[in-house]
């Protein structure tokens, strides 16, 4: 099943940040514009949001499990995918369900703080793994950034094979589980490439994640083992450019 990630405008247009769940700023699409200054990110359906049973869902892969062998092989993506992404989605319910709880008086408020933290590891899980998904294509696929997406990483980095180099670098050397990021600071007006430590640790507050990659073992532990730096070698050839530039275009746009 092949979904177009950048067309649908007619759900919710849910402006999020991986460094906490940003989903605040959801509101209709008619207008297009969110209460985040019009820097849309994914929409409730790229997301996995039901804003009719006001609860998170597990988004389809928009590809067979093995598309994207050999860079990464078929189990790893029924597990990842499955197992640890779908227990986010329900980790993120249970933290919504038991905050409601404290705050309709029938929850436990000592644990506020538990419930806090759940929402923010598990939210962030979420979005991040959901956008993983959508930004991966089966290898060679990918096509190249957009022109405009290419100027900004130039201007940003020196060029894209700097930035490459940056990105691959800073995945590589994150310590224990977490993520690389290349991400859009609409003040400046340019990209960043930043660490993420768990799944919502080290993002700047104020920044738009565009492409991240997983370097969580379960990511690569199958097929790589304990090579992390050849797993992120390979993992550019999957990248869906397409797919980032069209979400560039929808930050900026
Ligand atoms: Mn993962």
């Amino acid at each position: 099943m092949t979904q177009d990630h950048g067309i649908d405008r007619r759900t919710a247009i849910t402006a999020l940040g991986a460094g906490a769940l940003g989903i605040a700023a959801t509101t209709s699409a008619s207008s297009g514009v969110s209460a985040a200054g019009g820097h849309v990110f994914l929409t409730a359906n790229e997301l996995g949001y039901d804003a009719d049973g006001h609860t998170y869902v597990l988004p389809d892969l928009p590809y067979a499990y093995d598309a994207l062998e050999p860079v990464i092989d078929e189990q790893t993506m029924r597990i990842h995918h499955d197992k640890h992404h779908a227990g986010y989605v329900r980790g993120l319910n249970r933290a919504l369900t038991n905050l409601a709880a404290i705050r309709n008086g029938t929850g436990d408020a000592s644990l506020i703080k538990h419930w806090s933290r759940e929402l923010a590891f598990h939210g962030s899980g979420h979005a991040n793994h959901s956008l993983f998904w959508m930004t991966m294509t089966a290898p060679g696929s990918g096509a190249e950034p957009s022109a405009a997406l290419a100027e900004i990483i130039n201007r940003s980095f020196g060029s894209i094979a700097k930035m490459k180099m940056h990105f691959a670098a800073a995945a590589k050397a994150v310590e224990g589980s977490g993520w690389g990021w290349l991400a859009y600071e609409p003040a400046s007006g340019t990209l960043q490439v930043l660490q993420g430590e768990k799944q919502q640790n080290m993002l700047t507050t104020g920044v738009l994640p565009l492409l991240g990659i997983d370097v969580w073992e379960h990511a690569y532990y199958l097929n790589y083992q304990n090579r992390r730096g050849d797993y992120v070698d390979a993992w550019f050839d999957v990248v869906n450019w397409s797919v980032v530039s069209r979400l560039f275009n929808r930050m900026t746009g």
